[in-house]
C-alpha cells in the first residue's frame, strides 16, 4: 500500500469557525489523518515529504499555517489495483507565543471546533521536536486531546538536528520518560522531514490505519 505522491490535492483552507463547523458537520464519517503540533515543528514539511513535494506551504517564520488546510490524498492498493481517497488535515500549530490575544483565541476556537466535530475515523499525528521532547505546550496539548479519544501517534521530527553524541544521548536518556508519558499513544516514531528518516514507517502506519477504517 502506497500513498500516491503528487496526487494529493488541496481542497480548501478554512479560518472561520462557522465554515469549519459546517464542513465537519457535512462530513461526519470521513477517513483520514490530521497533522497537529507546535508552530514551526515541521508539520507542513512532513506533509510534503509524505504526500508529495508541493502539497503544503513550508514557513520560514513560525505560525504561518493559520487555517485548517484540507486535502484529498490517494492510497494505491497493488493487490486489488485500486485507488482509495482519504482526507488530510494540516491543522494550525499551537503554543505560539508571538501572536495577538485575538489571534490566539481564534486558533483555539478553530482547534476546539476541529476536535469536537471531526470524524472518529481520523488518525491524529502529533508532531513534536526531537530536540525538545515533552515541552510545556506539548504537555498541555496532550491533556487537552486525550478527552477526544482519537487514535493518536506521536512523531518526533528533526532527528537530523541531533548532531552530537551528547544531543543524541540526551534524547536516549529521556526515552523511559517519553514512553511512560505516552502510554496512551499507540505509536511513537522518530523522523526527519528533511532527510527522510523514519518516513517509510510512518507511511505504512498511515495507510494501515486509513485502509483498516475504510
Ligand atoms: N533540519 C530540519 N528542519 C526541518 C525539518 N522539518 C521542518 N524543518 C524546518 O522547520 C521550519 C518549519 O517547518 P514547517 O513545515 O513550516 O513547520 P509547521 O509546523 O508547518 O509550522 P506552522 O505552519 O507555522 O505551524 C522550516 O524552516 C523547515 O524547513 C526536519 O526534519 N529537519
Ligand atoms: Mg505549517
Amino acid at each position: 500500500m502506497k500513498i500516491q505522491k503528487g496526487k494529493c490535492e488541496f481542497l480548501m483552507g478554512i479560518d472561520q469557525v462557522e465554515q469549519l463547523t459546517t464542513w465537519l458537520n457535512e462530513h461526519p464519517f470521513i477517513n483520514g489523518v490530521a497533522f497537529i503540533g507546535r508552530s514551526n515543528v515541521g508539520k507542513s514539511s512532513l506533509i510534503n515529504s509524505l504526500f508529495g513535494k508541493n502539497t503544503a506551504r513550508v514557513s520560514k517564520t513560525p505560525g504561518r499555517t493559520r487555517q485548517v488546510n484540507i486535502f484529498d490524498f490517494v492510497v494505491h492498493n497493488p493487490e486489488t489495483k485500486s485507488e482509495h481517497h482519504f482526507y488530510l488535515f494540516d491543522v494550525p500549530g499551537y503554543g505560539h507565543a508571538d501572536v495577538s490575544k485575538e489571534m490566539a483565541q481564534n486558533w483555539q476556537n478553530l482547534l476546539d471546533t476541529f476536535f469536537h466535530l471531526c470524524s472518529q475515523k481520523v488518525l491524529l499525528l502529533n508532531i513534536q521536536d526531537a530536540r525538545h521532547p515533552l515541552q510545556d505546550p506539548d504537555l498541555v496539548f496532550q491533556n487537552y486531546i486525550q478527552s477526544f479519544d482519537l487514535e493518536t501517534y506521536v512523531l518526533f521530527n528533526k532527528v537530523d538536528k541531533l548532531k552530537t553524541q551528547s544531543e543524541r544521548s540526551l534524547l536516549k536518556n529521556k526515552m523511559p520518560d517519553i514512553y511512560k508519558n505516552f502510554k496512551w499513544v499507540k505509536q511513537i516514531h522518530f523522523v526527519s522531514a528533511e532527510k527522510g528518516d523514519g518516513l517509510s514507517g510512518v507511511e505504512l502506519s498511515i495507510t494501515n490505519f486509513v485502509m483498516r477504517e475504510s
